[in-house]
């Protein structure tokens, strides 16, 4: 079940969705915000919707544990960020780290600030290793519950950091 941790929760606009495929899926994941409130747009197009959501999303948006949650890495506007930057997911909800600008951009879980018997380096992409072109992918699912927190090693310095909690 998913839940929105943050009251503030923005929306992305999904004026820029193409009409077609894309658009099924959207309506078949709107089921998914179940909870009162702001209605939830489920991010599972987000490459059809590219500017508006990388301007509007600065919290979690969450899919049904049958969907994975996608992060961007690199905002359109030419920002280090992951996007969103703090999110929450279900235990064994996959999350899938997609290489949008910026890049080579990578993911690795802080082995100080992941929950305690959880090994950083097996949910890590190899530091060395990065994602070159767009649309790469990284994806994990995470399963012990707790915060966890990671970065991108080329720009931990320029605040590419970012954090996930696994209800
Ligand atoms: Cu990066």
């Amino acid at each position: 079940m998913a839940t929105v941790t943050s009251a503030a929760l923005t929306i992305p606009s999904f004026t820029g969705l193409k009409a077609g495929a894309t658009a099924a899926k959207v309506s078949s994941a709107a089921k998914v915000a179940a909870s009162p409130g702001p209605r939830v747009g489920i991010q599972a197009s987000l490459k059809d919707v590219g500017v508006a959501v990388a301007a509007t999303v600065a919290s979690a948006i969450l899919a049904s544990n049958a969907l994975a949650l996608e992060v961007l890495l690199g905002g359109d506007d030419g920002s280090l960020a992951f996007i969103p930057r703090e999110f929450s997911v279900s235990s064994g909800e996959k999350i899938v780290f997609k290489n949008n600008a910026g890049f080579p951009h990578n993911v690795v879980f802080d082995e100080d600030e992941v929950p305690s018997g959880v090994d950083a380096s097996k949910i890590s992409m190899p530091e060395e290793d990065l994602l070159n072109a767009p649309g790469e992918t990284y994806a994990v699912t995470l399963t012990e519950k707790g915060s966890y927190s990671f970065y991108c090693s080329p720009h931990q310095g320029a605040g590419m950091v970012g954090k996930v909690t696994v209800n």
